[in-house]
């Protein structure tokens, strides 16, 4: 496939990175394909992996924070035979509900305020205000059934505790990369910079006009308000796809949180040739300079 995109900012070079897409390295969007203002770029490429909550954002030079501060921010889902068979819903915008949920902070007439002071380079920007796809006190209707809701943390650089203000249980169904194997029951989510999770919540024993909020870290942001009989019965899934791995415990990721002190170990094949890179994802510090590249032949 080939996506065209232009460049309408009056006097900003930009370019679009296909988070998580594995494409050659001139199709990645990285600072090296910088798209001049009133210009486009149109990458080709095949799309050939796991089905994924994947995203994209810009990627130029020292400006990356600010521009996805300001919303050139979004999701794309690819599917394939795992997705397609497995009973879970799959009705986007009904049961299957993406949440790009962002930190910001405003100026007095309501437009974001990106203005960065030491202790934002130091350790990020982080908003005092929670958005759900670009909404401040979002709320969602949702039928007493099973939802699929595809979470993304879109933030320049909180790391997200998510849970629910009844602490019911939900089931994560994938991560970065794609599905797990099985699903993993659990009260609490935790999710660093550019991460995904799929969640499957199941809000069967709701009655309507009940509500329940999304919190981080104790405070609530998002609220669900049960309403109406869901359309199908879905149960979790005991198992999703198989991954071929080494450890127990793999995932397939592309992003991790790193606590001082900690290591991770990740497991990469490269199938794509070109200039690639790799940084961190606390937005501020890649435009500090914390990132590099490497070259694939
Ligand atoms: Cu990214």
């Amino acid at each position: 496939m080939s996506v065209q995109v232009e460049n309408n900012l009056e006097d900003e070079i930009t370019t679009i990175h296909w988070h998580g897409l594995e494409v050659d390295g001139d199709a990645d969007g990285g600072p090296h394909s910088g798209i001049q203002p009133g210009e486009s770029w149109t990458p080709e490429f095949t799309i050939d992996q796991p089905a994924a909550t994947l995203w994209y954002h810009p990627h130029p030079e020292k400006n990356t924070g600010r521009q996805v501060y300001k919303g050139l921010a979004g999701l794309f889902f690819i599917e394939d035979e795992v997705s397609d068979s497995l009973g879970i819903p799959k009705d986007y915008g009904v049961n299957d509900v993406p949440l790009i949920i962002q930190d910001k902070q405003f100026n007095e007439n309501g437009s974001f305020q990106y203005e960065l002071g030491m202790h934002d380079v130091m350790n990020g920007l982080q908003g005092g205000t929670m958005l759900v796809n670009g909404a401040v006190d979002p709320y969602l209707e949702v039928p007493k059934g099973m939802m699929r809701l595809r979470l993304l943390n879109g933030s320049n650089a909180s790391v997200y505790e998510l849970h629910f203000s009844n602490n019911q249980t939900f089931y994560q169904i994938a991560s970065d990369g794609g599905f797990l194997e099985n699903p993993i029951e659990m009260d609490e989510l935790i999710l660093g910079p550019a991460e995904r999770a799929e969640i499957l919540v199941d809000f069967s024993n709701f009655k309507d006009g009940d509500t329940i909020q999304l919190s981080n870290k104790g405070s609530e942001f998002m609220k669900f308000v049960v309403n109406g009989e869901s359309e199908s019965n879905y149960a979790i899934p005991e198992q999703l796809t198989t991954i071929e791995k080494i450890d127990p415990d793999e995932a397939r990721k592309d992003t991790f949180i790193v606590y001082p002190g900690e290591k991770v170990r990740a497991i990469a094949t490269f199938n794509h040739s070109g200039v690639f890179m790799y940084h961190c994802h606390i937005l501020e510090h890649e435009d500090a300079g914390m990132m590099g590249q490497f070259k694939v032949e």
